[in-house]
């Protein structure tokens, strides 16, 4: 796909809508003063972009280097190719010597978008974590989230758990400040990925060079293994790009305590799912964070390698000891330009089916602006949970982002959580209550958290309990609260399987699969439903497989019934015909000749095409395709074979959409 890019019109994602300290009985309430709007709340600011992210075409042995010169003359005047990163892997970045609107990017991306070698490029723009503060407001500390009629039923569930410590959920953030009272010891080994370094100390910032600067990181270094939060405050307007000053928001200390603060210690506040741990992964700094960077913090939380995305520019990035089943980003960006967004979901979405491939839910904050959900990126990305924002009476929050794509919501206005006193560093821990589709994200994370504490394992799944048993508010519309407001107690208590469906039998015409309902919680009854791509055809636990299903996928579905819905797991095969494969070859020939090879590939119902490969030991000497009109037969003149002795040669048949592969191979003696 190689699109043009849309013209990005706007940022960005305020998570964070209002704030205020603590009051009441909450512990350690350290100021009173007001606190300063830390980002604005704006719509219409241009979209940075700090390089580009390029997808290689697959059968290019082209490396994301070698575009550079390239696009050079395609840049803004002065502007070139600071740094490209690729690892082994068919995604990497080419970053700019400094910083430009997104927009001033487009010829370059078009350039790109015409080598062959590309799949497509998009920007690898800038996403924030938080915005405007309105006026302060104190609240009691009643965690109305947890326990509140449209919060999520934590108390119920913690009779049944609190979570297991061998469950991690990923903080996507700011860091933590890790030495938290209320939540120190409820971490794993996180890492630092904020690698956005600008400078834009001069006063018009009309240029915002890459310097190695570490402005944003503010912890002198690039990425590292230390995810302790230094602060994100900005002690002046102009330090970072489209950004105000403002104290530091300790945004990630709080989404960290609606997860898995404390419980039963006597202090502050309390998570929905405490005794689970948080791994703290700093993606967002002073100036936000950038795609790339959001990115390779996903795929590292999942345990994925990362050097094999990002090559080596960071040094080797040790692979996750402790991978994490949830990943919770609460940020984002809004752009509304549906050009921008499908480009930018091509990267996310590939993300995403990383992350989910290797068993990890992804959480995603549906974002502030009040606005249509399909802009905000990336929680409107295949592959992400996007939750928008209720209040205690289970109504949308008037900030949060709505529509199509909202999958859940969660508690997000006046949410008490830990937090910290310093204004440009870390002081005094404190307790904060926030308003923000950042502070819901954390509550769905939690409850997927203890959905895979009691044994669910599917990302899939998970998705699907959370939206069977969440509660929607009659005065909230689907398309305000997708599924509802998520249900912790419902989530426990739904019969749910905790393995795939049992499969046996060969997916060939004439033979019988059996299935059975794989293991349940709760005492399930389970219905197994057979289908034909999508269409259902059968009910029970066998299925005949006829010549109908060539080439389909068949699927056994095994659902439970839950209130008015169903929530199932299920398991596919694709049907092909079996080929039997037979060659004729001399056993002896000489190695001034070419040797004559004929090959037959024959396939119940169906005529067998596909490629064949024939190999000289390890070396492929020849390949040659078989279409319908060779009747399965085709004679290949092989290359002369110069070196005298025995050969082993193969010969692999590639099937195609109806029919199996198959090889085999024979010794011959070349004289
Ligand atoms: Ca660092
Ligand atoms: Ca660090
Ligand atoms: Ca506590
Ligand atoms: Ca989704």
């Amino acid at each position: 796909m190689t699109q043009r890019l849309r013209r990005p019109l706007t940022l960005v994602v305020p998570l964070v809508t209002s704030l205020a300290l603590a009051g009441g009985a909450m512990a350690a309430v350290a100021q009173t003063e007001p606190i300063e709007p830390s980002l604005l709340n704006t719509t219409e600011v241009p979209q940075p972009a700090r390089g580009i992210i390029v997808k290689l075409a697959d059968d290019t042995d082209a490396e994301v280097a070698d575009l550079a010169d390239d696009v050079a003359a395609e840049l803004p005047d002065g502007v070139g190719v600071a740094d490209s990163t690729s690892g082994t892997q068919d995604l990497g970045v080419l970053d700019l010597s400094e910083q430009v609107d997104a927009t001033d990017l487009d010829d370059a991306i078009e350039q790109l978008n015409e080598d062959p070698a590309v799949e497509w490029a998009v920007p690898n723009g800038v996403r924030l974590p938080s915005a405007t503060a309105n006026d302060p407001y104190f609240t009691n500390n009643s965690l109305w989230n947890l326990t509140g009629a449209w919060g999520v039923q934590a108390n119920r569930a913690w009779d049944i758990t609190t979570g297991s410590p061998n469950v991690r959920v990923a903080v996507l953030d700011t860091g933590a400040i890790l030495g938290h009272p209320d939540l120190a010891g409820q971490f794993v080994a996180g890492r630092d990925f904020v690698d956005d370094e600008y400078d834009c100390m001069n006063r018009s910032c009309s240029r915002i060079a890459y310097r190695r600067s570490y402005i944003s990181a503010n912890d002198r270094s690039s990425w590292d293994a230390n995810a302790a939060d230094p602060g994100d405050g900005r002690e002046s307007s102009g330090m970072c790009p489209y950004l105000s000053g403002g104290r530091s928001s300790w945004h990630g200390t709080h989404v960290a305590g609606t997860i898995a603060a404390k419980r039963n210690n006597s202090t502050g506040v309390v998570g929905i799912a405490p005794t689970v741990k948080v791994q703290p992964v700093r993606v967002l700094g002073r100036c936000g964070g950038t795609d790339w960077d959001i990115a390779m913090g996903i795929l590292w939380a999942s345990g994925a390698n990362v050097t094999a995305y990002d090559g080596r520019r960071h040094g080797s990035i040790p692979v996750n000891r402790t991978p994490s089943k949830v990943i919770n980003l609460s940020l984002g960006g809004y752009t509304p330009d549906r050009g921008y967004v499908r480009e930018m979901c091509q990267f996310y979405g590939q993300i995403s089916s990383i992350a989910r491939q290797r068993g990890s839910t992804i959480v995603a904050a549906a974002g502030n602006n009040g606005g249509n959900h399909v802009y905000n990126v990336p929680s409107s990305c295949p592959g992400f949970i996007s939750v928008a924002a209720t209040d205690r009476n289970g109504n949308r929050a008037s900030f949060s982002n709505h529509g199509a794509g909202v999958d859940v919501a969660a508690p997000g206005v006046g949410i008490p959580s830990t937090y910290n006193g310093g204004q440009y560093a870390p002081g005094a821990n404190t307790y904060a209550a926030m308003d923000g589709t950042s502070m819901a994200a954390p509550a769905v994370a939690a409850t997927a958290a203890l959905a895979y504490s009691v044994g669910i394992t599917s990302p899939d799944v998970v998705e699907r309990v959370l939206k069977a048993t969440a509660r929607r508010a009659a005065s909230c519309s689907a398309s305000s609260c997708g599924a509802g407001v998520v249900n912790a107690h419902g989530v426990l208590t739904a019969k749910a399987p905790l393995t795939a469906p049992g499969l046996r039998g060969a997916a060939r015409p004439g033979r019988t699969l059996v299935a059975s309902p794989g293991r349940w919680r709760n005492g399930a009854t389970v219905r197994l439903t057979w289908y034909r791509g999508s269409k259902a055809v059968r009910t029970g636990s066998t299925y005949r497989v006829t010549k109908a299903d060539l080439g389909k996928r068949v699927t056994v579905r095994a659902t439970a019934t839950n209130g008015s819905g169903g929530i199932f797991h299920q398991r596919s095969v694709v049907v092909k015909s079996k080929p039997r494969l037979k060659f004729a070859l001399p056993s002896k020939f000489s190695k001034s000749k070419r040797a004559k090879l004929t090959v037959k590939v024959t396939a119940p119902y169906v005529r067998a095409t596909g490629t064949i490969r024939v190999y000289d030991g390890k070396k492929r000497i020849a390949t040659k395709k078989i279409y319908s009109k060779n009747k399965g037969k085709v004679t290949i003149k092989l290359p002369k074979i110069k070196k005298k002795g025995k050969h082993r040669i193969r010969v692999i048949y590639s099937g195609s959409a109806k029919v199996s592969s198959a090889k085999k191979s024979k010794v011959v003696r070349v004289r």
